[in-house]
């Protein structure tokens, strides 16, 4: 029997969700996972099923945790490879982890996760492009201290897994971005969990689509 649950919504869509399972899964957490088809804000069984009304939820023996970045740091307390051991890095790495959970709204409005669909050009806001900038800067920064090929090293870790799903919404919408960014997103996206993740999504049922993630923003 696993030793809990983590809980996720659509992989095409749920750009949250993408953030848990990895995090659950490069820990190694032995979870069952639930998926639960979102309906575009108010999903009456995500509701039912997490406290927060939110996906990811992870509940892991006694422990129930909510919200991604919570998330993040519990799995890292069985896997601590999961950030830096350098003190300054860590302390960068979590700083950029904590940025995109709380920013970079105009990115997340504009350019939403839809990861089986490519819509190059649109939703290329200038406050979009704006966030865009800032996420390019601190990747290029961050890679070239580390060197590569991951932000902080040679393995993805926290600051990855939080910007996982922009590599998805850059996929997706294709903005101007340095080749430093460039690669990184080909880095990101090459992973066997993100190659599983996509793989997974694909043969998610075609009713489970919505209009509202289908279409480019104009
Ligand atoms: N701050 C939360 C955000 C979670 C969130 O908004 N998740 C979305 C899906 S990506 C959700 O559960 N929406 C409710 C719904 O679609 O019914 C976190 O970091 O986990």
């Amino acid at each position: 029997m696993a030793d809990g649950r983590l809980v996720i919504g659509t992989k095409m869509y749920s750009s949250w969700s993408l953030r848990g399972w990895l995090a659950v899964h490069l820990a190694g957490l032995d979870v069952e996972e639930v998926l639960i088809p979102l309906d575009g804000g108010r999903t009456t069984s995500v509701k039912d099923a997490t406290p927060s009304g939110t996906v990811p939820y992870l509940e892991h023996k006694g422990a129930r945790v909510w919200e991604s970045l919570a998330i993040l740091e519990y799995c890292a307390e069985f896997a601590p490879k999961l950030w830096p051991e350098d003190r300054v890095e860590r302390a960068a790495a979590r700083s950029m982890a904590s940025e995109m959970h709380a920013g970079f709204r105009a990115l997340r409005q504009n350019m939403p996760m839809t990861i089986l669909n490519t819509f190059p050009g649109q939703g290329a806001t200038p406050e979009a492009m704006a966030d865009i900038a800032r996420i390019d800067a601190i990747w290029q920064e961050a890679l070239a201290k580390s060197g590569g090929p991951f932000l902080f090293g040679k393995e993805m870790g926290g600051a990855d897994i939080m910007f996982a799903p922009v590599v998805c919404r850059f996929l997706t919408w294709r903005p101007a971005v340095s080749a430093a960014a460039q690669d990184y997103i080909q880095v990101v996206r090459a992973h066997p969990l993100m190659q599983r993740w996509y793989a997974e999504a694909e043969r998610e049922p075609a009713e489970w689509r919505l209009p509202h993630y289908e279409s480019p923003r104009t």
